[in-house]
């Protein structure tokens, strides 16, 4: 079987003081995402961050000049975030569908707690914004609405973008399959069951048996799924998804090590990593044009960068 290798280059969890590696400047994004789909990875995932000080960014212009670059030097497949930032509203988070119309854009399958306060414990900051940056989250809801989610999927199907549903606990999947019998979520859709987010599901290979068995039972068929998995359960998760059936995600989003306190220098060890994994079991690598036909996207000709 074919695997899809998403690697999530910088994200909006870590902060500069967590790891010296993790990718700030716009050019520092793109050439860990080149790097990564050198070493195997069909999707890029991306956040942008502000380069004078790593604090994520929703800026537009930026995200432009990322992506845009990414696609000057490879054919990966883009999936641009819809996360945003504490406070932001729908049409903020949303924007950057209608002006990149990327090939793939994060769609947050339900609201939960997102707190990232353990963190704290072991940060040396490198920035002033860090320590409440994450303190914040100790009150945070990551807010993602029926009302919200009708919104994202509706755009993202007006640009022709694909959305990869972020599944963070089991009953989002309850809410996909609601959406999906309204007519409102087009079959079939692209799971990423992200674990081990403090809020969400505890990482362990028999919950990720449950969220797939329960994928089963809501959606059928009607789906692809693919494992991210927080700190270190990246390796662990994303091992069990490739044996069971699944694609998989890694990236310095999910986590900043390579192995017991060895931090990774860029995504693309452990995409390498993964890799390995998954030609040892018997699978392949999917190139971003497998990827594009497994997921049934438009191509990187029709996007608007
Ligand atoms: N902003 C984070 C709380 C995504 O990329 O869609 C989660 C997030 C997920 O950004
Ligand atoms: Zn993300």
């Amino acid at each position: 079987m074919k695997k899809i290798i998403t690697a999530a280059i910088t994200g909006a969890i870590h902060t500069p003081g967590m790891s010296p590696y993790l990718p700030i400047t716009p050019e520092e994004i793109v050439n860990d995402a080149v790097g990564a789909a050198e070493a195997g990875a069909a999707v890029v995932h991306i956040h942008a961050r502000n380069p004078e000080n790593g604090e994520p960014s929703s800026d537009l212009e930026l995200m432009k000049t990322i992506v845009s670059e990414i696609k000057k030097r490879s054919d990966v497949i883009v999936c641009v975030t819809t996360g945003g930032q504490i406070g932001m509203t729908v049409e903020e988070r949303i924007a950057a569908v209608p002006y990149l119309k990327p090939e793939l854009a994060s769609c947050n399958a339900g609201s939960f707690n997102f707190v990232l306060t353990a963190a704290l414990k072991r940060l040396e900051p490198k920035y002033a914004w860090e320590t409440e940056y994450l303190q914040r989250t100790e009150d945070l809801i990551f807010t993602n609405t029926f009302k919200g989610l009708t919104h994202y999927v509706k755009t993202m199907y007006e640009h022709g973008s694909v959305p990869e549903f972020e599944v963070y606990d089991v009953g989002m999947i309850n809410n996909i399959a609601y959406l999906m019998n309204e007519g409102i979520i087009k079959p079939p859709v692209y799971l990423q069951f992200v674990m081990g987010i403090l809020g969400g599901i505890p990482a362990s290979v028999k919950n990720l048996s449950f969220l797939h068995e329960t994928a089963k039972e809501l959606l059928g068929d009607q789906f692809h799924w693919s494992v991210a998995a927080a700190g270190k359960n990246q390796f662990p998760l994303t091992s069990a998804a490739a044996a069971m059936g699944g694609h998989v995600r890694v990236g310095l989003e999910d986590n900043v090590y390579l192995e017991k306190g060895v931090l990774a220098k860029h995504s693309s060890e452990q995409v390498a990593r993964i890799r390995g994994v998954i030609e040892a079991l018997g699978h392949s690598v999917a190139t971003p044009e497998e990827a594009r036909e497994i997921l049934k996207l438009k191509g990187n000709h029709a996007v608007s960068f």
